[in-house]
């Protein structure tokens, strides 16, 4: 099922220039599916007629890979169309200037669909994954999401629950029918049919419309569903205080699906689920992982609104589903479990992940204007960096007009596949700003790189803020943007002189003055960090350290710490410097404040990771050295740990969360504290804190910490048994136990540890959650897969290439582990680039896994 590149013929680019309306508008679309595991018959009647927007004169292409075509007929007339590898063209010679009919037949083979997109059979299960371009592999149809049909479905198979989209509308022995009375693109199309077990519930919207809501299950799974429905009724309720959005059917379905190439996917009315991302109970799921559920439930839910009944006109818009739902779902798990702490984590992970990749050969627009396979677009850059856009509107443009502007996009586009123009002209209309500065956020990549300089001078302090817009691939010159940098200054004393304000960075360099100040003020910039940009403040340290005692804007308190940390561990790696008593004694203090939350400590207590100090090196003009980093990382968590000694037990049994366990942000937050502390306490304690807290533990939580706190410092053997022996049959469990093998192996012993995992019985490559377990934690193994013998770089290759031949999509998501390659040493960079090239030359390359590599080796 891969799309293999034929050698010889280059790949093809898609232009975002090049778009055109399709010829036709289709109105109604009625399918029927004959389920079969070998052969599944698909027939298609679409109810066409003649798009006056187009261009007169066009043939009609319809999409259509893999498929076997039994009949065609046009009105009823026979039609003898010989399709082509992606599909057929219709000549416009053959079109009715009129409505009519086109129908026809296909047969596919859903059991041999290892790519896991169209339809596919996962544990016995069908079930589709169509976006972005899967459901051409199902039936020939104008695979495109401008193209928005009503459709009913008709499906016929001998399982006990057959679902689609929309509403039940009648059922009988092997058959069911649904209909959608919403026209989508066919990329929200999905079918699920197998012998599922549902856990119910019902919700009233606000104008009450009663909905059934279902999570849809394999029989014994039925227990883990009650967190995802829970999550489910609060986005329900949630998207209508706050956005005033309700929900449209009378049904609401989850499907639960072990075999996912990603977290879940938003199908009208049927949302489907990597079951890692919604079934969870405590013994089974960590506090990370059921906030994780939370906010992908409520991401698909929003989708409703922000993706669906608004849809994308070309794939190039991807943005204005993704960020905007990325947006939506931050505000949503910020109102439920706190916003500073919820804002650290998303910066740390945009961080990790968009700041990594917009500075490597993979950078793109946020709104791209090529691609080769779309699939390759569903990026950080993309979905993190559209979200941050979105905040930074907000921030412009204020909370009133954001809500007025949001009102409008949902009057105005309801029903539409719309652009980012349109999105941007909603907010230009609504608040009367012009817009046109603040779009190059969407068309250049990059991180622009802020530099502040500070002047004082008789009660006045000049604050001059310069940008740069790196180049980045094809994209070499760029103008200044307008970057909101929310800024507060404080006294000597560490009392805030003038509280947090927007100023508006339009130039390349431009000085703010604030006056009448009694004395030189230590400036908290880019508060809330209100801009995804990197900041170079060369701040000294007494200036962090007071920052870090007396910031009142929360992230940048934790920011302070954050820099001091970076900036004391690039010294230690750098100049073999010691662990710094300013810092040491300053996270100390915010570790043991009593007045904060304690996931916010918690989240203070961890070091920055070893790719990001390769990164903030690298950025520095330093040539990263992985060996020295893991080794001076290690040093600086020995030294917190001999400093908070003393403090550690007891604070840790002040978190302890007695009475039945409760996954909301309060006691998670607690245990995530308590587990910092036990992180600390077992490079001391030779493991004794952790062995008891491993046996003692009631949930995953405390376990899978105890696990690793014993993992990190060399321990952990029998605990590592007792777990396999109590979850062996655990597929979700499991992946955990493998996971966390891999990632704390020591550095020099990561490529045996995979080559032991991966030669088991129950390592397959088939499941993209057991082998994400596995090579992602492989190349997030900083130290160990950049070790300098190249083995883990050879190692990953290995299975990228084999994984390429059954999942291209997976195998090219997983390559960005080699996007860094160029920041470090030339004899790493030639092994690198020597793995990729092997990729590049492989037989039967995929044109998901061939563009990345293309575009890494640039
Ligand atoms: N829209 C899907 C992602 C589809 C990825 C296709 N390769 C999930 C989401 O963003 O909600
Ligand atoms: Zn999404």
């Amino acid at each position: 099922m891969s799309a293999a590149i034929p050698s010889g013929a280059a790949p093809q680019v898609i232009h975002l220039a090049d778009y055109q309306p399709w010829p036709c508008l289709l109105d109604r679309v009625e399918l029927t599916f004959r389920l079969a595991p070998k052969a599944t018959r698909v027939l298609a009647r679409l109810h066409l007629r003649p798009n006056p927007a187009a261009n007169p004169g066009q043939d009609l292409r319809l999409d259509g890979e893999g498929l076997r075509l039994i009949a065609l007929s046009l009105d009823g007339r026979a039609l003898d169309i010989t399709p082509d590898a992606h599909g057929l063209t219709l000549p416009a010679a053959l079109l009715p200037n009129r409505p009519f009919t086109l129908e026809t037949e296909v047969e596919i083979v859903p059991e041999g669909n290892t790519a896991l997109e169209g339809l596919y059979m996962s544990n016995g299960m069908y079930c589709t994954q169509c976006e972005a371009e899967g459901f051409r592999k199902i039936t020939f149809y104008p695979d495109r999401p401008d193209v928005m049909a009503r459709f009913h479905v008709r499906i016929e198979g001998d399982l006990p629950v057959l679902l689609s989209n929309g509403n039940p509308v009648g059922q009988g022995p092997g058959w069911a029918e649904w209909d959608d009375p919403w026209p989508k693109p066919a990329y929200l199309f999905a079918l699920v049919a197998g012998d599922l077990r549902a856990h119910r519930d019902a919700f009233t919207t606000a104008s009450g419309r009663p909905v059934a809501l279902n999570i849809w299950v394999r029989p014994g799974d039925e227990d883990r569903c009650a967190w995802g429905m829970e999550s489910l009724k609060r986005s329900m309720l949630w998207d209508e205080q706050v956005y005033g959005r309700e929900y449209d059917l009378d049904v609401f379905n989850i499907v639960a699906v072990d075999d996912f190439n990603m977290g879940a996917m938003e199908n009208k009315g049927l949302n489907i689920f990597n079951s890692k991302c919604v079934l969870a109970t405590p013994e089974t799921m960590t506090d990370d992982e059921f906030a994780r559920i939370e906010s992908i439930v409520a991401h698909e839910y929003f989708h409703n609104w922000t993706g669906n009944r608004i849809t994308c006109r070309d794939w190039f818009q991807l943005c204005l589903k993704e960020g905007l739902t990325v947006f939506r779902d931050q505000q949503f798990s910020g109102d439920l479990r706190g916003e500073a702490v919820k804002r650290i984590e998303d910066v740390l992970m945009l961080r990790a992940r968009q700041f990594r990749e917009d500075q490597g050969p993979l950078a793109h627009a946020v709104r791209p204007d090529s691609f080769v396979e779309i699939n390759n677009f569903y990026t950080a850059t993309i979905y993190e960096k559209g979200a941050e856009v979105i905040r930074m509107l907000r921030l412009l443009v204020g909370d009133a007009d954001y809500a007025k502007a949001l009102d409008l996009y949902f009057n105005r586009h309801d029903g539409q596949a719309a652009t980012i123009e349109d999105w941007l002209k909603v907010f230009e209309d609504a608040t009367g700003r012009d817009l046109s500065q603040f779009s190059r956020w969407y068309f250049e990549a990059g991180t622009p790189r802020v530099t502040v300089s500070e002047d004082w001078a008789e009660g006045t302090y000049t604050l001059t803020l310069s940008q740069d817009n790196p180049a980045t691939p094809g994209q070499p010159d760029k103008g200044a943007k307008l970057i909101p940098v929310a800024v507060g200054l404080l006294n000597p004393n560490g009392d805030e002189v003038v509280p947090t304000t927007v100023l508006e960075l339009s130039q390349p360099v431009q000085s703010f003055r604030f006056e009448g100040l009694a004395a030189r003020p230590v400036a908290s910039i880019l508060r809330g960090f209100s801009a995804p940009v990197v900041l170079d403040h060369p701040l000294d340290r007494t200036g962090r350290a007071l920052l870090l005692a007396h910031d009142t804007d929360p992230f940048n308190r934790w920011e302070a710490a954050r820099s001091l940390a970076k900036q004391v561990l690039a010294e230690m790696v750098t100049t073999g410097a010691g662990v710094s008593a300013d810092w040491l004694s300053g996270i100390a203090a915010l570790a043991q404040d009593a007045g904060l939350d304690p996931a916010y400590c918690a989240l203070a207590l961890r070091l920055p990771s070893e790719d990001d100090m390769a990164a903030t090196l690298a950025a520095a003009g330093h040539v990263p050295d992985p060996a020295a980093i893991h080794a001076a990382r290690r040093r600086m968590g020995q030294a917190l740990a001999e400093t908070l000694d003393p403090v550690l037990p007891k604070l840790r049994a002040e978190m302890a969360t007695p009475g039945p366990f409760s996954a909301e942000a309060g006691p998670a937050g607690r245990r995530a504290l308590a587990n910092a502390c036990l992180a600390l306490l077992t490079r001391l304690d030779g493991g004794a804190a952790a062995q008891a807290g491993f046996k003692a533990a009631g949930n995953m939580t405390d376990r899978l910490a105890a696990l690793v706190a014993l993992l990190e410092n060399g321990h952990g053997a029998a605990e590592l048994a007792d777990f396999e022996a109590e979850w062996h049959e655990d597929r979700l469990v499991m992946d955990k136990w493998f996971s966390v093998q891999v990632a704390y192996a020591a550095p020099e012993a990561l490529v045996a540890t995979v080559n032991r995992l991966t030669a088991r019985p129950d390592f397959t490559m088939e499941n993209p959650n057991r082998f994400r377990a596995v090579m992602g934690a492989l190349s997030a193994h900083h130290a160990g897969f950049h070790h300098a013998d190249g083995a883990g770089y050879a190692l990953l290759a290995d299975w990228l290439i084999r994984l390429d031949g059954k999942n291209p999509q997976t195998a090219a998501r997983m390559s960005t582990a080699f996007e860094t390659w160029r920041r470090y040493d030339p004899a790493r960079q030639a092994l690198i680039r020597a793995q990729l090239a092997r990729i590049a030359a492989s037989p039967r390359l995929s044109r998901d896994l061939g563009e990345m590599v293309g575009r890494m080796l640039g």
